[in-house]
């Protein structure tokens, strides 16, 4: 079969079962394009590359399948950079196509030539620049087994032109990916697993830490067999929400920065962190000298480098958790760790009492009381994504999740205009689900051209923006640790309901609490995309997010919420 290099893209791309791509075309990517119509793969055409990467990850994330994106050489390649590290800093597993000038002219400042795999190098699991179409099949191959193997990641792969152009016998790999030195990991050393089982058995106040590693090495029943065996708590990181149903009794909720106080709590008093899937990031230990001081450690995850990088623990065990749970569950004694439970059940319950659901509004609307409304009008059965800052955190907080999917959030690069190109690929991913978009003011204007894309598509999204007419979460800082000085941050606003309207989507303005529920069920129900701004509280205990562990202090050394 002869084929030129652009078939052979998407020959291959049908091969590896994808129905998607996310892109925008340019010079040196159009030869590409030019046979797509003879494939059956859907061309989503975003309005700015770093939608279409991110697209990718929310699709990636939505659907535990690849996301693909391309772009052109140059500012199209430079443009995906964004999502690219989101994506390498979330596991997220994407494939980006990028065009590149011919081979001859590498390295002469081509008309839009830019060494994208030098500048991906680090944010990318693997990257390549294919010089020869023979290489071409395998290298997509190969590429997309890295990016879902192991620890998933984004992959990049550079065509020059003249690949794409050039004809050669096409055949299709069938062998194995074999590569040195990269081995995806299964069980835990039994060794290893025999001392945690001891550490485990012995201890009187453990809690886990369950991470992104449990969905994604789709541990969830295993976990909560271990759970329900040994009654020990769970606390969730951010992108770990989805992996433990949090109505379940033992579900404590999000730790670190936003997480509540009594569980951070519980954790700086446990005598035993389990840490599942998790990469102890700065936002979950607060100071690092004062976390958890009296507790032994057990760490596991899949990726060694992970292992002691920022917590050293007494027990590290490199493995796919989903194994490792299993080869441990046999060797627990049953416990009931009663004493501590109620422990922690009355730090709760003096958090409860706190709680801003519970309280009255003022006449505001409050972020937190918007993202319950939606919780209730959902049954929390809705796929969340949201941007970055206050809006993203009360999410966290308030939207909870008892089903095996994850929030849709980024997590580790916290990247402000992710929200809307990501939900986009969420919904394309989960066509017949109900997919949410909780957004910021600022963070929305970062990517709002994508209500193009979500126009073009007829996607049946639903986008909450949350307007405080500030960058809020900076703002918030300011209020907390920089004498009030709101530098760069107060936003002057376009007419947010006006600007949807005029891409063509329905649009409702909710400035009296007393109306949330109604605009949210009108939402609901009508049939193309929508869109609520909320006018939210600016500043205050209504305007904050709380609780908050100051950047630097020991993680129980929380300001709390104000009551009123
Ligand atoms: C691309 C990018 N630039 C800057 C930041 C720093 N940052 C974090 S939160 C935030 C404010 C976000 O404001 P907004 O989108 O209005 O959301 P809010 O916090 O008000 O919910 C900023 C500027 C970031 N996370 N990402």
């Amino acid at each position: 079969m002869r084929r030129t290099g652009a078939q052979i893209v998407w020959e291959m791309l049908e091969r590896e079962g994808v129905e998607v791509v996310f892109g925008f075309p340019g010079g040196a990517i159009m030869h590409t394009y030019h046979p797509l119509q003879e494939y059956n793969i859907r061309h989503i055409l975003v309005r700015h590359e770093q939608g279409a990467a991110h697209a990718a990850d929310g699709y990636a994330r939505a659907s535990g399948r690849v996301g693909v994106a391309m772009a052109t050489s140059g500012p199209g390649a430079t443009n995906l950079v964004t999502g690219i590290a989101t994506a390498m800093m979330d596991s997220s597993p994407i494939v980006c196509i990028t065009g590149q000038v011919s081979v001859p002219v590498i390295g002469s400042d081509a008309f839009q030539e830019t060494d994208i795999t030098g500048v991906t190098l680090p944010i990318t699991k693997h990257n390549y620049l294919v010089t020869d179409v023979n290489d071409l099949a395998y290298v997509i191959y190969e590429a997309f087994y890295i990016a879902r193997s192991g620890r998933p990641g984004p992959v990049l792969i550079d065509l020059p032109k003249n690949v794409q152009q050039a004809e050669t016998d096409f055949v299709a790999p069938q062998e194995k990916v074999r590569l040195p030195g990269y081995r995806p990991v299964g069980p835990g050393d039994p060794e290893l697993v025999g001392q945690a089982a001891n550490l485990i058995n012995a201890a009187q106040r453990p809690v886990i830490l369950a991470g992104h590693g449990v969905l994604m090495s789709g541990a969830m029943e295993m976990l909560k067999a271990f759970v329900e065996k040994t009654r020990t708590p769970v606390a969730l990181t951010l992108l770990g929400k989805g992996g433990f149903p949090e109505s379940h009794p033992l579900a404590l909720g999000m730790m670190g920065m936003h997480g509540e106080a009594f569980v951070n709590q519980a954790i700086q008093e446990a005598d035993l962190l389990l840490a599942f899937g998790m990469r102890f990031d700065d936002r979950v230990t607060g100071k690092l000298e004062r976390y958890a001081p009296q507790a032994r450690k057990v760490h596991v995850d899949m990726d060694a480098a992970e292992l002691n990088k920022v917590v050293p623990v007494d027990v590290a065990i490199q493995g796919d958790l989903h194994q490792v749970l299993e080869q441990l569950l046999p060797l627990l004694e049953p416990i009931s760790h009663q004493e501590w439970l109620e422990q922690i059940d009355h730090w709760q319950s003096e958090t409860q009492a706190r709680d801003i659901v519970n309280q009255s509004s003022n006449g505001h609307v409050v972020g937190p009381q918007a993202v319950h409304a939606i919780w209730e009008a959902t049954g929390g059965e809705a796929i969340m994504v949201t941007d970055v800052g206050q809006n993203q955190m009360w999410a966290a907080q308030y939207y909870h999740i008892d089903q095996p999917h994850p929030l849709i959030t980024s997590g580790g690069l916290g990247t402000m205009g992710f929200g809307l190109p990501a939900a986009i690929g969420a919904q394309v991913a989960r066509p017949d689900e109900e997919v949410w978009a909780i957004v910021g003011d600022g963070g929305f204007q970062m990517t709002a051209q994508e209500l193009g894309t979500v126009i073009q598509e007829q996607l049946p999204l639903r986008i909450a923006l949350f307007n405080n007419s500030y960058l809020g979460m900076v703002r918030q800082w300011q209020e907390f640790f920089y004498d009030r000085r709101y530098e760069a941050t107060h936003l002057v606003n376009p007419d947010f309901v006006r600007l949807v309207e005029a891409y063509g989507i329905r649009g409702w303005r909710v400035t009296d609490p007393e109306d949330t529920r109604q605009a949210i069920a009108e939402a609901r129900s009508h049939p193309g995309p929508a869109f609520i701004e909320f006018r939210v509280a600016q500043a205050g205990k209504d305007g904050n997010v709380y609780p908050m562990v100051p950047a630097g202090a020991a993680l129980h050394e929380m300001i709390r919420r104000p009551t009123d």
